[in-house]
């Protein structure tokens, strides 16, 4: 039988740069691919070098030159069809996804899932983007507002969601007009190959679309990252990924005055109130802090819970914690996979180092050996009981860990919840619609997502997703997420046979 990386051509060496389905011979170094699973071999892709980069971006600018004046619901055909591929290759792609990332079956099937579910959006999208008129203060005068396609984007993934985040940006971009430029992460280059390949039999079903438009470019920042960040021809940078990538990816796009569209670290907390369904919160505590191995930005890092209830919900996690089953993310029946590499091992022991030595009480986070395939780095998650001042807890470490701590009132709660750097996703689980309400109002979370009753992580791609403060405040995705990857033009017409200027001035130069 074929294995999904065969049926997605992810065969021999791979170049590393492709402009639609013509892929370049790159003159980078070589990457070997393994799974974080058992760090078997998938596969070797030959890097860009700079001058790749160069050659992409060019693509992709020429190509920017035709799309912009294709009309909108015409691209939002080509979104169409790549939304109607990826149902086809759904399976393939989720187990693609699943090798290179540790993903159990579910969550990469999930995975895979929102990016048909984006692509959907935006065909509705490619007929709605709409721009205002606005009364003018002039008689004879019209003034309007029209949206036009930006340029290349460049999109720069992290590992954890090595193809969902790019359709999120990639399908915005395409129906707003603009070419896409993908850097993924070196931990996850084939899943944007794989990506790749199901984009361009698209293009071949559609002659009159530039290829230019779906650009790939695959290696390290100081090859990709930096030539991409810093080229005048690419006005908008989205990138998702640490706090400290995009410290330098804002200053380098920000000293050419470029755009930037940043989804950074976060740290998010649940707030566990006396009136909560505790069955409910439980599920979704589990969910949001062992799901994808707490390796999503939205995963539950934070619990913060009502004194009179911190005994009731430590035994129910414990006793979930302790029989979770962890090993092969595609073996029926696992909810938790490997960390993504030693790496991730090594920040996770620190962190739960930190965290004891700020008196935290530590239940799991050991190594896991037995009953899980050799070379992946497999953990036991972990629950720390700690106050809310350690440092360690301001923290966003990428590993299953889950700090408990307690609070007397609501106030407290929320100023305990808001006191992290990172802004992006958070909750509150209560029956008290005062609760509710304060928790979502200007005065509640200071965060881009807030819930009620539904855990941080998994959000839907209706919805503006993004955050605020170290989070980097960008909005991909759903609700008016799009006007980034467009620019605004306002235009006033003059119907009449006078020349009345603004603000009344009146500015004789005679007949
Ligand atoms: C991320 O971890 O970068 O809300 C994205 C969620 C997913 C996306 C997470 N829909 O958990």
């Amino acid at each position: 039988m074929k294995s999904a990386l065969d049926k997605l051509g992810i065969t021999g060496e791979i170049g590393g740069a492709a402009i639609g389905g013509v892929w370049r011979k790159t003159e980078g170094k070589s990457l070997t691919v393994t799974s974080p699973i058992d760090r078997r071999s998938l596969g070797v892709v030959r890097e860009c070098a700079p001058a790749d980069v160069n050659a992409v971006v060019d693509a992709a600018s020429e190509a920017f030159l035709k799309w912009r004046i294709v009309p909108a619901p015409r691209r939002g055909e080509f979104v169409r069809r790549v939304g109607e591929k990826l149902r086809q290759h759904k399976t393939d792609l989720g187990e693609i996804v699943s090798l290179e990332a540790g993903k159990i079956t579910a969550e990469a099937q999930g995975e895979v899932q929102e990016m048909i579910d984006i692509c959907d959006f935006a065909v509705g999208l490619s007929r709605q983007l709409y721009g205002l008129t606005i009364a003018s203060e002039r008689s004879g005068h019209r003034m309007m507002e029209q949206w036009h396609p930006l340029g290349p984007v460049g999109v720069i993934t992290a590992f954890n969601f090595p193809v969902a985040v790019w359709a999120w940006n990639a399908a915005l971009a395409w129906v707003c007009g603009d070419p896409v430029i993908w850097k993924p992460s070196e931990k996850t280059p084939l899943c944007a190959v794989a990506v790749q390949r199901i984009v361009s039999e698209v293009m071949n079903e559609m002659p009159d679309v530039p290829p230019g438009i779906a650009c790939l470019a695959i290696g390290d920042r100081h090859s990709v990252g930096e030539p991409l960040t810093a080229s005048e021809k690419v006005p908008l940078i989205s990138a998702t990924g640490s706090v400290r990538m995009g410290r330098e990816i804002a200053q380098v796009v920000a000293k050419r005055l470029g755009r930037s569209l940043l989804e950074l670290g976060g740290n998010n907390g649940l707030i566990l109130t006396p009136t909560a369904d505790l069955d409910l919160a439980t599920r979704a505590i589990v969910f949001a802090a062992v799901g994808t191995c707490g390796q999503r930005c939205t995963s539950l890092r934070r619990l913060i819970v009502h004194e009179s209830r911190k005994d009731e919900i430590m035994r129910r996690l414990t006793t979930i914690y302790g029989r979770l089953k962890i090993g092969d993310p595609m073996q029926e029946g696992v909810l938790v996979g490997p960390l993504i590499d030693e790496g991730a091992f090594t920040a996770m022991e620190h962190a739960l180092g930190s965290a004891t030595r700020a008196g935290g009480r530590v239940f799991g986070g050991e190594r896991v050996t037995q009953n899980v395939p050799k070379g992946g780095a497999y953990v036991h998650p972990a629950i720390v009981e700690i106050t809310p001042d350690a440092a360690i807890v301001k923290e966003e470490t990428f590993a299953p860990i889950l700090y408990v701590m307690t609070y007397k009132d609501f106030q407290d709660a929320i100023d305990i919840h808001n006191s992290v750097p990172q802004g992006l996703s958070s909750a509150v689980f209560t029956g008290d619609l005062r609760e509710a309400e304060l928790f979502l109002s200007p005065a509640g979370s200071d965060c881009g997502i807030a819930n009620v009753n539904i855990g941080t992580s998994g959000a839907e791609i209706g919805g503006a997703f993004g955050g605020e403060k170290q989070t980097g405040g960008g909005r991909e995705s759903g609700s008016d997420a799009w006007k980034t990857y467009m620019r605004r033009a306002t235009n006033t017409i003059n119907y009449s046979r006078e020349l009345p200027l603004a603000q009344g001035i009146s500015f004789d130069v005679g007949p």
